[in-house]
């Protein structure tokens, strides 16, 4: 593991900041996990992710049909972030090679990619979301820099990879909700489970199927709507009370976007990734695991996904599996 960087204490007006960057005397909103996995925890849910639950999570592939959610990277791909699209450029051609225009004594390609960390499919580390200048587990906001990046909580915690036993709820198809409209509320969420015969328990990794990223790539006179469906902020009591590792959508934000006026933007955002310190996924593609699941009535399977353990940073691009 990378050494973690000195912090600096610091007193701003209205709290102290003490020397592993961690506020002092700063509440955060309920619920919370702050505190739960010891002072100076930095993987928050992750560390549901026992092995023992890796281990039952490996007993649930039984025909061995795999499906990568992860959307392709780069080469006119349709972006459906907020952030600019992956750029893929070959810094070495081998047909270069082959017309002379390259003296090479191998045939060999190289290539490069440019791209925001959270451009494409990607996991949201805990150094992503601040608010009121704190991070999860009373982190500092001050710990995230332009110089150094996440001096704390950074997506290089999950190099480890996330792997666990993975439940598709569809909330999309059992709700009937509109892919930029909908919202997706507890008693959405408890419906779906009921329709898919399944129960949300500690340690599971849940993926919500919105529908907006199927209707946003497959029609491009959408791609003008801002909105995106998502999860409703009561969503946070619910995954909170089932002790989850992870959630994840096939759309922005996991949440609904907008979000209701009276709260601050972005409040799902908030209370999953700073006050439960809950991992979240974003721009999931779930449309063939659904298909797949509605069709031979299975929405459990092991989930694998292994972020770049990119020192410091924010977030990372991940090509999550699910294997049933
Ligand atoms: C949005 O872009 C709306 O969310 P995130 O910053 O988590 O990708």
């Amino acid at each position: 593991m990378v050494p973690d960087e000195p912090i600096q204490p610091w007193q701003p007006p209205t709290y102290a900041v003490d020397a592993d960057g961690k506020v002092m005397g700063a509440s955060p909103g309920s619920p919370n996990n702050w505190g739960r996995w010891g002072p100076h925890d930095q993987r928050g849910t992750a560390n549901l992710l026992t092995p023992e639950r890796v281990a039952a999570a490996a007993r649930l592939v039984r025909s061995g049909r795999q499906f990568s959610l992860g959307l392709p990277i780069g080469r006119g791909q349709p972006n459906p972030g907020t952030r600019a699209a992956p750029v893929h450029l070959m810094t070495r051609s081998m047909a270069d090679v082959v017309v002379g225009d390259v003296q090479l004594d191998i045939e060999s390609s190289d290539d490069s990619v440019f791209m925001a960390l959270q451009a494409s499919t990607q996991l949201d580390a805990h150094a992503h979301f601040a608010h009121d200048h704190v991070l999860y587990n009373g982190y500092w906001a001050g710990v995230v820099t332009g110089r150094s990046g996440a001096r704390r909580l950074g997506v290089h915690h999950h190099g480890g990879g996330i792997v666990g036993r993975g439940v598709l709820l569809d909330a999309a198809r059992v709700g009937a909700t509109d892919p930029f409209e909908g919202v997706i509320d507890a008693a959405l969420l408890d419906a779906t489970e009921r329709d898919h015969g399944v129960e949300i328990g500690p340690g599971d990794i849940v993926l919500v199927r919105t529908g907006w990223l199927g209707a946003w790539l497959g029609d491009p006179a959408l791609r003008v709507r801002r909105r995106n469906a998502g999860l409703a902020i009561d969503t946070i009591e619910w995954l909170a009370e089932r002790d989850v590792a992870m959630v994840a959508a096939d759309n922005r934000a996991v949440e609904a976007i907008p979000g209701p006026a009276h709260l601050p933007t972005l409040p799902f955002h908030i209370a999953a990734l700073r006050d439960l310190g809950l991992l979240l996924g974003e721009l999931f593609d779930l449309d063939e695991l659904a298909r797949d699941c509605a069709s031979d009535g299975v929405y459990e399977f092991l989930f694998v996904a292994e972020p770049l353990p990119v020192v410091g940073a924010a977030g990372s691009p991940l090509n999550p599996l699910a294997l049933k």
